[in-house]
């Protein structure tokens, strides 16, 4: 059509701008003209700056994968990692919705390819006194990064926080390494998967798994959430020997000097937090491990567990709840957990969504937000908010924190105007 290649670059080019031009206006209109185009991860409140950073030991699949946010030193000229790590976790993305790949790794890229970790990337930690220590799951076709406005948050207030990334088929995307064989060693002909990794080793991705055709759901989901805590479990351990100062060998190549990390974690004081197939998650580790002194599951999807495990349960659980996405066989399910000795606290954030959580709810203006289900009716910052304050007064109270978290204690029983104490779900008789 055009004789001239140039020519049509630049007519391309122009729609591009034209495009984001529009896409702007749209964004700033859907907000109710009160932004200036200021999507993002809303950055953390606490009094520490944040720092991140990867971890994998060791490089197989039955490693452990996680990135780390700390309380961190402020730095001159720190950067903020990108909030998705590379194009795979895009392809994987698309993979769980069903979406095709070329075209929405576009898209993905050009709505969602430049937002930032609200972090700084691999900056020095700052020790002062013994930091507890956070364990966090992500959901069903989540990933390691996805949840970072609550992971920095928690940070910011002196948590050490592993947010792991799961090798059971449930993350869009995750990676682990292959040893490659004697005769690919020193083959330069053998492409060299990443900067960050040694040369003697092979990236290999694994994408989610949806369900075969005809496939019962339970099986496979009940197996997951094992290996799920287990590798929540895992990822605890290498924070003891962090601690402990042992040295360990991170796969990836990163900055951060892991052995400023000994002596300061405080563990006796160890939750675990997730959301949705990670709320399973966090009870099936509470029964495996008693490590972990409390748990907070919000907008937890029960299915994967085993209804034996619930009496075996002993540790105190928050439920976080959206409106949404709950119904009564899930929170029938929640309330086998309920004990006349053991705290178990249930609240609602009113006008949220399921994903409300992760944070692709901050970043699309509110039509496309609501219309993809990545919205509530509720600001998705006041929501994480009253999530993130509910969250920090149930660990003050269960790992017994010298804090001033308790300012927000009327949160954990639902005092709040936009919050419910319990659920908005009824309950039948026959279900209870
Ligand atoms: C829509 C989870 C999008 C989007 C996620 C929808 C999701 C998305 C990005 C992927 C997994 N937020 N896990 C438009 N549903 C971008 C544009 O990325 C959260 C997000 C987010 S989850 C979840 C699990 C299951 C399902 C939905 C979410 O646990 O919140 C089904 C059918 O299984």
């Amino acid at each position: 059509m055009f004789s001239n290649g140039g020519l049509a670059q630049l007519l391309l080019k122009r729609i591009h701008d034209w495009a984001r031009t529009e896409y702007n206006r749209y964004q700033c209109v859907a907000m109710g003209n009160t932004c200036s185009n200021n999507l993002g991860i809303p950055p953390a409140k606490g009094p520490n700056a944040v720092g991140c950073t990867d971890f994998m030991m060791d490089h197989r699949i039955q490693g452990c994968f996680f990135r780390l946010y700390y309380p961190c030193q402020e730095t001159d000229g720190a950067e903020k990692p990108d909030w998705i790590p590379c194009r795979e976790y895009f392809n994987g993305l698309a993979d769980f919705m069903k979406m095709n790949r070329t075209l929405s790794e576009r898209i993905f890229n050009y709505l969602f390819g430049s937002f930032k970790i609200p972090a700084y990337m691999d900056a020095p930690f700052k020790s002062n006194v013994k930091c507890p220590v956070i364990i966090f799951s992500h959901g069903l076709g989540a990933f390691r990064t996805l949840y970072s406005a609550i992971c920095a948050e928690l940070a910011s207030h002196g948590f050490i926080v592993a947010s792991v990334e799961h090798r059971d088929q449930s993350a869009s995307a995750t990676y682990y390494f292959w040893e490659k064989t004697e005769s690919e060693v020193g083959n330069e002909n053998f492409p060299q998967p990443t900067a960050l990794a040694p040369d003697n080793l092979v990236k290999k991705w694994m994408y989610y798994r949806p369900l075969l055709h005809g496939e019962s759901e339970f099986p496979l989901r009940n197996e997951q959430v094992k290996v799920r805590a287990d590798e929540c479990i895992r990822a605890l351990d290498k924070l003891i020997e962090i601690n402990s100062g042992v040295e360990v060998q991170n796969v990836l190549q990163t900055q951060f000097d892991w052995t400023t990390l000994e002596n300061s974690m405080d563990l006796c004081r160890i939750a675990a937090v997730g959301h949705s197939f990670g709320g399973a998650t966090v009870i099936e580790a509470l029964c495996k491990e008693v490590k972990f002194k409390c748990g907070v599951a919000l907008d937890s999807w029960m299915f994967p567990l085993d209804d034996e495990i619930f009496p075996r349960v002993k540790q105190p659980i928050f439920f976080i709840n959206s409106e949404k996405f709950q119904w009564a066989g899930n929170i029938s399910r929640m309330r086998k957990l309920d004990s006349a000795l053991i705290p178990r606290k249930m609240i609602t954030i009113k006008g949220t969504v399921h994903q409300s959580f992760p944070d692709f709810t901050f970043l699309t203006g509110n039509w496309i937000g609501k219309l993809m289900k990545l919205k509530g009716e509720i600001d998705p910052e006041l929501a994480i908010d009253l999530c993130n304050k509910a969250t920090l007064a149930f660990l003050q109270r269960h790992l017994g924190l010298e804090k001033n978290f308790n300012q927000w204690d009327p949160l954990i029983d639902g005092k709040d105007e936009n919050l419910i104490p319990g659920t908005n779900i009824m309950i039948p008789h026959s279900a209870i």
